[in-house]
């Protein structure tokens, strides 16, 4: 019978002794003159292997290159000095795939080199400890946005990424050549997962958004994945609650089940608490800001100082500084709000204009032709409830998590204004 393959997180105390198959990468090789050392490893671990004197492999193990794939078979045994406590004594070994001289390192010292040769080699380099923890704990924040989401009666909703009209303002958009007609790349799923809230009542969606954004920082990405939520009845505190509670489900799910992740970047989190403060209570907390000024990053900084390890949400916005869907309060503030947490903005909502009066009025007011959302604007004429939403920011939330200080670290590929490869 065909002998099963190992997995190296598999190889325990009731491995002792018994025969296994391994694969994986040859992630080093040390040459001694009395014994050789293979190391390898798989998407489950490391394992230290070992080719004795007088076996075949003995001569070949210092001979493969560094990354190459290969085939091991052998017996686990116990050793106290390997990383793992156990070993496995090399009887076979096949090169399935021989690396070439690698342009970069895989080793973790290797991590020292420039981030944008890196990304360069972004296949390789996620192969380093780090790098993957990276993405493993991405995985596990939508994992667990969705796991929170379904179980509260949310249904995922897929919008298009092609659309006809600007949602989060028309100078950020990158145009599509569509048949005869102009489109765009989405900026969001705004109007979307409004149309589907004012029918399903509760909706979600992860989906990747594009902004043509010229400025190049550590936080801006002009590809980036936004994870959203739309509630109807609800309004901007209901929804600001729902992010309170869904990053403190993600944040504790990591916690748990991300532990050697966590370790290995040296990162000791915490489930957040939350802040309500209100635009004008914000900030008075700041100096050089004065009401009517959008938040700089120097001033999201300072406010997370003051509140570490705390969710700052941001409320009653003034008017001029909101997008046109997020619905007045009163003449002079919105019931939009921003949350802020470890030092940048990492989401915005905000209840929604439902009235299609009020939204025609809010449309012109920011230059925009409400002709172009004619079917926006109709979606709101039919029984429409008020509901509420936000998006947020995955690469910045794993940014958070992670520690990371630019935000290429938290997207596998990312897209700015220099990089459109790999
Ligand atoms: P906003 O434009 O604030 O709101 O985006 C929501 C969140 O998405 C993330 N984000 C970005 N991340 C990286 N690079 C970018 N260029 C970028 N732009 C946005 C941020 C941000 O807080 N439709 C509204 C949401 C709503 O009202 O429901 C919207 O898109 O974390």
């Amino acid at each position: 019978m065909k002998m099963q393959r190992t997995c190296i997180k598999d190889i325990d105390e009731k491995k002792d002794g018994k025969d296994v198959l391994l694969k994986g990468w040859v992630q080093d090789i040390r040459n001694l003159s009395s014994v050789k050392f293979l190391i390898l490893r798989d998407y489950s671990g490391v394992v230290q292997t070992v080719a004795k004197p007088k076996t075949k492999v003995f001569d070949a193990v210092p001979k493969i290159s560094i990354e190459s794939v290969v085939e091991i078979k052998g017996k686990v045994k116990k050793n106290k000095e390997a990383r793992k406590g156990y070993e496995v004594i090399i009887d076979d070994l096949k090169v399935l795939n021989e690396a070439e001289t690698l342009p970069i390192t895989v080793l973790e010292k290797g991590i020292n080199i420039g981030l944008s040769k890196r990304l360069d080699y972004r296949f390789l380099d996620m192969r380093k400890e780090k790098v993957r923890a990276v993405f493993r704990i991405q995985s596990e924040i939508i994992n667990a946005f969705r796991e929170f989401f379904t179980k509260n009666d949310f249904i995922e909703i897929q919008a298009p990424g092609i659309i006809s009209t600007a949602t989060e303002g028309g100078t950020d958009l990158f145009p599509v050549k569509y048949f005869e007609k102009n489109a765009y790349l989405a900026q969001s799923p705004q109007l979307y997962k409004q149309m589907a809230a004012i029918s399903l009542e509760r909706v979600f969606s992860t989906m990747p958004v594009w902004r043509a954004e010229k400025h190049n920082t550590v936080r801006h990405l002009n590809e980036s994945r936004q994870m959203d939520i739309e509630v109807a009845f609800a309004d901007e505190i209901d929804i600001m609650k729902w992010m309170e509670e869904v990053i403190q489900f993600i944040v504790k799910k990591v916690i748990e089940k991300c532990k050697d992740e966590l370790k290995a970047l040296n990162v000791n989190l915490k489930v957040p608490k939350a802040v309500y403060l209100t635009y004008e209570e914000a900030v008075k907390k700041l100096k050089g800001m004065k009401y009517g000024d959008d938040f700089e990053n120097e001033h999201e900084k300072k406010l997370c100082e003051m509140y570490p390890d705390t969710i700052i949400f941001i409320y009653e916005w003034p008017r001029s500084l909101k997008p046109f869907y997020i619905m007045p309060k009163d003449d002079k503030v919105t019931r939009g709000f921003d949350a802020l947490y470890k030092g940048m903005e990492i989401s915005s909502g905000g209840q929604r204009v439902h009235i299609p009066k009020i939204l025609e009025e809010q449309l012109r007011k920011q230059n925009l032709n409400p002709k172009d959302f004619e079917y926006y604007i109709s979606a709101f004429k039919y029984g429409a409830p008020k509901h509420s939403g936000w998006g947020l920011g995955l690469e910045r939330l794993t940014m958070c998590l992670c520690n990371l200080d630019n935000i290429r670290e938290a997207c596998m590929f990312p897209r700015d204004r220099d990089r459109l490869v790999p």
